[in-house]
Parts: structure tokens; sequence; C-alpha cells
């Protein structure tokens, strides 16, 4: 895009917003100041670097076949820089388990070192990003009738309990050698096909494995744990131990942060909210931002009306500094890399219109009890010009503006992905 037009363009919205009294320099400053945690799952459909032939499992579907996925560390290292490249802001990335990166013969999930994420470590100390971490409770043999932390039998439940614990001394050495507190969360598949006899039980483990998990107190300025539920996956239809309302009041009772995954419950319930209720009572809480069509299918998000919800809900409520945004969806029917940035972009382009709104005018007018106000206004705001804000803020922060990036990704994917067999 041509950048004096950009710039012209800026310049007429930015008066624009000038005459409801909204401050568009204020809102990119802000804007600036809020990381989104990319995934790296995204990047190579879930798969991890293991090899161990195992599949997914734990109702994790992957869609697509798109030719190009990363095959190695080395290449999802250079697939997100790409990414990261068409993003304006400074994010941070999400790591799972299953990423470890062995220098000699590969270790057991429940003996895990921070070792065996140093070069992750050195990467995101040379990009300058943050890392948060999940433990990985899938695809492998020991999730056995789909249960971990939470199965009848003893040595599996140790073993996943010891996976938990070795994975938070893990975040603990990202976030010491990268100066930024690691976010570590916590989701297990454990759940039953048909329905249970027994719904305490698992639960009753569950809560036994995670004391165990947590028992040992970690700096929170070096990793803060938290803990993801769910209301049903593909072969748990009728029960998942670790429901909404089990993680809900463990996190109350123990003070962890609550994750709240757009995908994890009925489909006309939204985590926005959810939010306001949940921050009254806990200090911090971590989004899972995913899209859900019919059911968790971790589609790529888009800026829809339930991402401009949440994204409202967050500024509105004054949130944002106490909510770690992270994304969470994969889809292999389209280009990865571009599926990253069409998600993180659709994330950041939904906070900007939300810091873009004329709040304290809409307060006043709730607050007045002047209703018809209230909805005429928020019906009007709609047709303000925030696109050339959002044009201006990529140039600005040194990305492409409009559809350019897209022609970067099709450079790299005829020079790079492409080629990888
Ligand atoms: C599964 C959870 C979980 C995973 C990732 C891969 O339903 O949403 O967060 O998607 O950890
Ligand atoms: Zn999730």
């Amino acid at each position: 895009m041509n950048s004096e037009r950009v710039q012209a363009a800026y310049r007429l919205a930015a008066e624009r917003y000038g005459e409801l009294g909204v401050d568009t320099e204020a809102a990119m400053q802000k804007l600036k100041s809020v990381p989104i945690s990319l995934h790296c799952w995204q990047g190579d459909d879930v798969g991890g670097f293991e090899n161990m032939g195992t599949e997914l499992g734990a109702g994790l579907a992957v869609t697509g076949n798109y030719p190009g996925k990363a095959r190695s560390p080395r290449e999802l290292r250079d697939d997100t820089e790409k990414a990261l490249s068409l993003i304006p802001g400074k994010h941070r990335f999400s790591l799972h388990a299953s990423y470890a990166e062995f220098s000699g013969k590969r270790r057991e999930r429940n003996e895990l070192q921070p070792e065996d994420f140093r070069t992750w470590i050195d990467w995101a100390k040379a990009q300058g990003i943050g890392l948060d971490f999940n433990q990985t409770y899938f695809a492998h043999p020991k999730v056995a009738d789909g249960f971990t932390l939470a199965h009848p039998d003893e040595g599996i439940r140790r073993f996943w309990i010891e996976h938990g614990i070795v994975c938070r001394k893990i975040g603990a050495e990202m976030g010491r050698e990268l100066g930024k507190a690691c976010i570590t969360n916590l989701w297990i598949p454990d759940g039953y096909k048909d329905t249970p006899v027994d719904r305490k039980g698992p639960r009753e483990r569950l809560i036994q494995s995670l004391d165990a998990v947590f028992a040992e107190k970690i700096d929170p300025r070096l990793n803060l744990d938290a803990i993801e539920g769910k209301l049903f996956g593909i072969g748990a239809e009728s029960y998942t131990v670790g429901s909404h309302e089990f993680y809900l009041a463990y996190a109350l009772k123990n003070q962890k942060l609550l994750t709240l995954d757009a995908g994890h419950y009925h489909p006309t319930e939204t985590i926005t909210d959810k939010i306001s209720s949940v921050l009254l009572f806990l200090p911090e809480i971590l989004l899972h931002v995913s899209r859900g069509v019919r059911w968790d299918s971790d589609h790529v998000v888009i800026l829809n009306d339930d991402l401009a919800a949440l994204a409202q809900e967050l500024v509105r409520g004054d949130f944002l500094t106490r909510t770690h945004i992270g994304l969470d969806f994969f889809d292999a029917t389209i280009n990865r890399i571009a599926a990253w940035v069409i998600g993180t972009r659709a994330m950041i382009k939904a906070l900007l219109l939300a810091l873009l709104e004329p709040t304290d005018q809409l307060r006043c007018l709730e607050n007045e009890g002047n209703l018809t106000g209230r909805l005429a206004l928020l019906e009007e705001i709609k047709s303000l010009p925030y696109g050339p804000v959002w044009d201006y803020y990529c140039l600005e922060q040194g990305v492409p503006a409009g559809m350019a990036w897209t022609d970067e990704v099709r450079r790299y994917e005829a020079e790079v992905t492409s080629k990888r067999k």
C-alpha cells in the first residue's frame, strides 16, 4: 500500500475519532503493549518432534494436508519468524512439551529437562520474545484408555504427575532466561465416551494429581500455572473429568490461572461473559482464543462478532493487564503460516477496534438509563473508519498493510515450504 495515501487516510480517520473524543494515538500506544502468544502447534498440525508414531488422539483432530508443514524444530522456527515478520507488535510463542529438541537420546516425558528446550530459549532470546509452555497429555502410549492424571492406575498417574512437575521447571527456566514469566498451561483429555457410573472418583484423583504437580512453589516472576477445562471432546462426549466447574473451583482454591478456551463450552455460550466474573475472584487468566464451528473445531480465528465482543470486554473492563492472550487453532487445509498471520492479525485488529471505542460516552448513556442512546451509538460506531488506523499501525510497526503480506507468504512458499517433501 502506498504509504502517503495510508497516512492521508489515517489523518482523516484520526479527526473523525477525535470528534467522538477517541485518541487514536493513545489506542495504538496501548495496542503495542499487548502481546499475543502464538501457538507453536499451528505450524505442524500439533505434530511435535518426538516421532513416536503415535496418533494425536485425545479428541484433537487436524483436517487437511496442505503441503509444506515444518518437519523439524529448525523449520518451525523459520516459519514462525516469517509469520512474526508479518504481524504488527511484539509477541510471544507458546510451546508444547512434545516440541522438545534432544541433543542425544530421546528423553521420556516424565524426565524432560530445560536442556531439551535450550535451542528454543536461545532462539526466543534472539527474537526478543517471551515463551509460554504446555504440558503434553496426548499423543503418547501412556494416555491409557484416554486417561492421564485421573487414571485409576497409580503408575500411569505417577508418570503424568512427573510430567507436570518437570514441565513447570522448564517453564521457570524459560521465564528466568527470558526475563518474562512463562505461563505453563495444563490441559488433559481424560473422559468417557459413554455415561460413567462414577463421576466423583476421577475428579478426586485429579485433585490429588494436581496437588502433587503443583506442590512445589515456583516464583511467579518465572512461571505461572494455568489450568484449562473443557466441556467434551471427540471420544469423550459423555463425561470430561476436567470440566469448567472443576477447574474454576480448583483455580479459586489454589490461586491458579484459569484458562478459558473459546471452543470449550456449549456452542451458544461465549467466554466473553465469563471474564468479569472470574477476574473478580482470580488475579489473572489465560485465554485460548479459538473459533469453534458447530463444535470445538479450532478453526482459524477471524474478526467475527465473537472476537470483537471478546476484545471489547477486555478493554471495557480494563482486563488487559490481567489477561494473557494465547491462540489455539490448527488448520492444515490452508497455508499454515498464513493461518497464523490471519488469526493473529484478526486478534490484534479486534483489540484495536475495541480500543477505538468511545467507551466513556457509552458508559454514561448506560448509567443514565438512556438505553436507546446506547444502542444507537453502538450501531453508529460500527461504521467509523478503523481500517485506515489499522493500516497506519501496520506500517508504523514495520509490517505490510493490506494484502501485501500474502505476497510474502506466497514467495516463502515457492522458495521454502513447497520444497519440503
Ligand atoms: C484441547 C485444548 C488444548 C489443545 C492444545 C494443543 O481441547 O484446547 O489447549 O488444543 O494444548
Ligand atoms: Zn485450548
